[in-house]
């Protein structure tokens, strides 16, 4: 599966009415009866609906056309013509929805099931016999189906989650969320092993669920388009809550000066995303030998306000108590 979090033209179309149709009755015992010509049938809508169970925009790149069927022709003997088939579009949760000429949002996609018309079809047409008056009983004319709703729209898919791992390449953003949930995301000793975001879901088998995101890595200037840049921080921005995972046995750059440069490039592109900040996650513990360093590490965040806690994603160490506090705060 390819990761395309944007496209930028489709076309949706409602489906056009059918016309109303002209006719007379003719029967053997009355071969000069009144208008019977039914109506068109409505065209059908395109409709976008939100599913959870697609996280790309991908399939949108090859189907730069949405169109719903058209209604069918009304039929002599009062028969109507049926209405078009509506085309129902599934957009993974997170996708807005933008006029393709002016950016103008239509319309954010946030919940699963939530329905929206984006190509509304043409009304069909009358049939003669509604032209029917006391003056003019036998009228000739009937009126057209209408065209379908045009809209050139253009998709930009910003991921929704629960929380965001951030941190710099190689802190073990991916291995965490290896070790928390179902996701099997890359991990690799080298940086920028994650090119895309990644979503993992974090359950405790009853009614808490958690979804989170794992993000490529961030290096000084990604917001200025360093590395894998801004491209990604846009899916940032849609976490409800930031988490920083930083690599607790480094020496360069030191876990405090890794936190703040992950800080800066956020506020860098952003900066209500520092608000998001709620915990530091300070992983590779299994390496940190001397245990006055952890908790200078330790000490070190905690007085800056956050919750703070030091894990092992490799010897699954603390995990436990990291799900916990997940599962309480989100
Ligand atoms: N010793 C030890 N190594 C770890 C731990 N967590 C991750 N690693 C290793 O660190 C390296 C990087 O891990 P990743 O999970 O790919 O790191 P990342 O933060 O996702 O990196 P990017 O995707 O490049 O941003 C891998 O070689 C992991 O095996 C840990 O708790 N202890
Ligand atoms: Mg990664």
């Amino acid at each position: 599966m390819r990761f395309v979090d944007e496209v930028s033209k489709v076309v949706a179309q409602g489906g056009a009415g059918g016309n109303g149709c002209s006719s007379f009755r003719r029967t053997r015992s009355r071969p000069r009866g009144g208008p019977d010509g039914g109506d068109g049938g409505d065209g059908g809508d395109v409709v976008l609906e939100g599913t959870s169970r697609m996280e790309t925009l991908e399939d949108f790149l090859y189907t730069p056309l949405w169109r719903a069927e058209n209604g069918e022709h009304g039929q002599g003997n009062g028969r109507k013509g049926r209405r078009g088939r509506d085309l129902t579009v599934y957009l993974p949760l997170g996708t807005v929805v933008k006029d393709h000429e002016t950016k103008a949002v239509l319309f954010e996609m946030l919940e699963d099931g939530q329905r929206f018309i984006l190509g509304k079809g043409g009304k069909g047409g009358y049939g003669n016999a509604r032209f029917a008056t006391s003056t003019n009983q036998a009228p000739r004319w009937a009126s057209p189906g209408q065209k379908g709703q045009t809209q050139a729209c253009s998709l930009e898919l910003k991921l929704l989650s629960d929380l965001g791992f951030v941190g710099m390449p190689s802190a073990g953003k991916s291995s965490l969320l290896r070790a928390l949930t179902r996701a099997m995301p890359k991990v690799a000793a080298y940086p920028f092993t994650t090119t895309a975001p990644v979503l993992g879901v974090l359950t405790d088998e009853g009614t808490k669920r958690c979804t989170i995101a794992d993000m490529p890595g961030l290096i000084e200037g990604a917001h200025q388009g360093r590395g894998l840049g801004i491209r990604f921080l846009r899916h940032i921005e849609r976490s409800k809550a930031l988490v920083v995972v930083l690599d607790a046995a480094l020496s360069d750059p030191t876990p405090k000066r890794a936190f703040e440069i992950v800080r800066d490039e956020l506020s860098g592109y952003n900066p209500a995303l520092l608000a998001r900040i709620q915990a530091v996650l300070l992983n590779k513990i299994d390496l940190v030998v001397d245990g006055s360093l952890k908790e200078y590490h330790e000490e070190f965040f905690r007085t800056l306000g956050f919750e703070v806690i030091s894990v092992s994603a490799r010897y699954g160490t603390n995990i436990e108590s990291l799900v916990h506090y997940l599962l309480r705060t989100t």
